[in-house]
């Protein structure tokens, strides 16, 4: 019997005394404590009752801690639940509550707030804090450094990963320990992973990117990662000659690419640079080429799905495309009214299929069958088109969302507080371009009649609410909102007269 995502990512490395995270207090942690920490956590797991497919919710600060317990849970055979470390109090009692976590994780300063959620809904609390303090980390310093794997299959759910909607509520993507482990086997390969890689990690954890593709993909190879507790522009640019691979989101290139002492002889030993979950400029990539003589590798992802398409290694790394479907993975680009299949050349969503599609949304039957048809193929939401050489062109999205430094933002989440505020008649948040996040978030209000909305109420109302990425950085009130003939609200209008508001930030 056996547990296919640990055994491939960590039981290969037991044992080993090879190097696997660089810490940032210059310790270098090999790929055997690693594990023996991790078995500590599924000790502590165990001992506290968690049975095989329980969900561990998880709100805390990116270390090798945080990562240990991830390892723990797959050892474990639990659904690891990572959240975003923005979100409030309020953001997490309905992720608590949807997910029916039995434990929850989270940093010793928020025990106070989060124990009558947990308690509430039954579930265990436990803190780990970034130094590895905290009531998780003394149970499992008791436990034994060795832990018999729990036996799992490909389709067990391994990771529940909560991604707004267009409603405003958030679903819980259920991805399997098969979804997760062919995508990190494809992409280790794809991209050239082998024992000798040294990823320069500067991603949150809690997310797709850095968890599944950055870590997984170093795991799948046996390589080491230098891991940053956050993107720190002086700390990269001091480590990258120690690395040979970084990831990042399209805000991590830019701001590289600002600062002068980013030059080709910093960087003339690495070996790949990734971009993902935001649209890199065409005019970052050739900057970036022209700057250093390495050409960007795009790839396109979701959190549905893990990776989609990639650039390709050997050959042409097209600027402002994702890339080929990678190896294994259907991309399809259909009529969003019919479904039908679109020909070559023709604008249309992007639907995919393939190991790396997730099972669907938890609990939620009617959101699933609204994207993830009957044969297998997932709607995502993106609009896009083939290029006469294959190459995927992602040109927009069917779907009411901003990507801000790499986060998703659904304006039905923010509308919806406005809305509630004193004075509110109605509102309308759109995305604009912003120099150093790609796009942000600006709110737009219509008083009620006679009305004069308090601003800094809103502001602090917000705050309450939102995780911080997710406020808007500019409110701005209005008598109207523009609206088609059906009723709708143009936002198309408002982009384009507020998309000079950001440019020059
Ligand atoms: C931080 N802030 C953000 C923000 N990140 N606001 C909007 N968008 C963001 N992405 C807030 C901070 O709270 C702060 O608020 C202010 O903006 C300025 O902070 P900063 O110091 O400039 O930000 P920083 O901490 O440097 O973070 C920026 C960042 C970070 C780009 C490094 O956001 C980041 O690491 N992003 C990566 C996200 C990611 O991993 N996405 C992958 C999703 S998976 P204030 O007001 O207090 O000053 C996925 C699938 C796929 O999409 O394909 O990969
Ligand atoms: P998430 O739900 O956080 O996983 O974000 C997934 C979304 O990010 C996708 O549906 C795309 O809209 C976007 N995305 C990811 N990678 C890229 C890319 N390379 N270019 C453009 N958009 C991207």
């Amino acid at each position: 019997m056996t547990n296919p995502l640990f055994d491939v990512l960590f039981g290969n490395h037991a044992g080993k005394d090879t190097p696997f995270l660089y810490l940032p207090d210059g310790e270098t942690l090999t790929h055997d404590r690693f594990l023996r920490l991790a078995a500590q956590y599924a000790n502590a797991f165990t001992a506290a009752g968690l049975e095989p497919g329980a969900r561990v919710a998880a709100q805390v600060e990116k270390s090798h801690f945080a990562l240990a317990a991830y390892a723990a849970c797959v050892q474990a055979g639990l659904v690891f639940l990572p959240l975003n470390t923005g979100y409030t109090v309020e953001e997490l009692s309905y992720f608590i509550e949807d997910s029916g976590a039995s434990m929850v994780i989270c940093k010793g300063d928020r025990r106070e707030a989060l124990q009558p959620i947990a308690s509430k809904h039954g579930a265990a609390l436990e803190t780990l804090d970034e130094d590895g303090s905290g009531s998780l980390s003394e149970k499992a310093a008791e436990a034994p450094e060795t832990f018999e794997t729990v036996d799992r299959k490909a389709d067990d759910l391994a990771a529940l990963l909560y991604t707004s909607g267009t409603t405003g509520r958030s679903k819980g993507a259920m991805l399997s320990q098969g979804n997760l482990l062919s995508n990190a086997e494809t992409l280790a390969e794809h991209w050239r992973f082998t024992s000798d890689d040294v990823l320069l990690h500067a991603l949150p954890i809690f997310h797709t990117h850095g968890l599944f593709v950055a870590t997984n993909i170093t795991l799948v190879a046996g390589g080491a990662m230098i891991f940053l507790p956050k993107f720190d522009l002086d700390k990269v640019i001091d480590l990258l000659p120690e690395a040979t691979a970084m990831m990042g989101v399209p805000t991590f290139y830019t701001r590289l690419l600002d600062d002068q002492r980013f030059d080709k002889d910093l960087v003339a030993h690495m070996r790949l640079f990734v971009s993902g979950s935001a649209p890199l400029l065409a005019e970052t990539h050739t900057q970036f080429e022209k700057r250093t003589g390495h050409r960007i590798l795009e790839r396109y992802g979701m959190t549905e799905t893990n990776m989609n398409t990639s650039n390709p290694y050997d050959g042409d790394r097209r600027a402002g495309t994702v890339g080929f479907p990678l190896p294994g993975v259907e991309l399809k680009i259909t009529d969003p009214e019919t479904g039908e299949e679109l020909p070559q050349g023709e604008v249309g969503q992007i639907e995919v299929r393939g190991p790396n599609v997730f099972q669907g949304y938890w609990q939620m039957p009617e959101k699933t069958a609204a994207e993830l048809r009957e044969n297998g193929f997932f709607i995502t939401g993106d609009l896009g088109v083939i290029d006469d050489r294959g190459y995927v062109q992602i040109v927009g999205r069917n779907k009411d969302l901003i990507i801000s430094g790499g986060y998703n933002i659904y304006p039905k989440e923010i509308e919806l507080v406005l809305d509630e505020q004193p004075g509110v008649l109605e509102s309308a948040v759109i995305g604009v371009p912003h120099a150093d996040f790609g796009e942000t978030v600006v709110g737009v209000i219509v008083p009620e009649a006679g009305a004069e909305p308090d601003l800094d109420a809103i502001g602090a109302a917000t705050s309450k609410a939102l995780a911080r990425f997710k406020h808007p950085k500019k409110l701005i009130v209005r008598e109207e909102l523009p609206r088609n003939s059906m009723g709708k609200v143009q936002k198309n209008l408002l982009r384009d007269e507020f998309k000079d508001l950001f440019v020059n930030a």
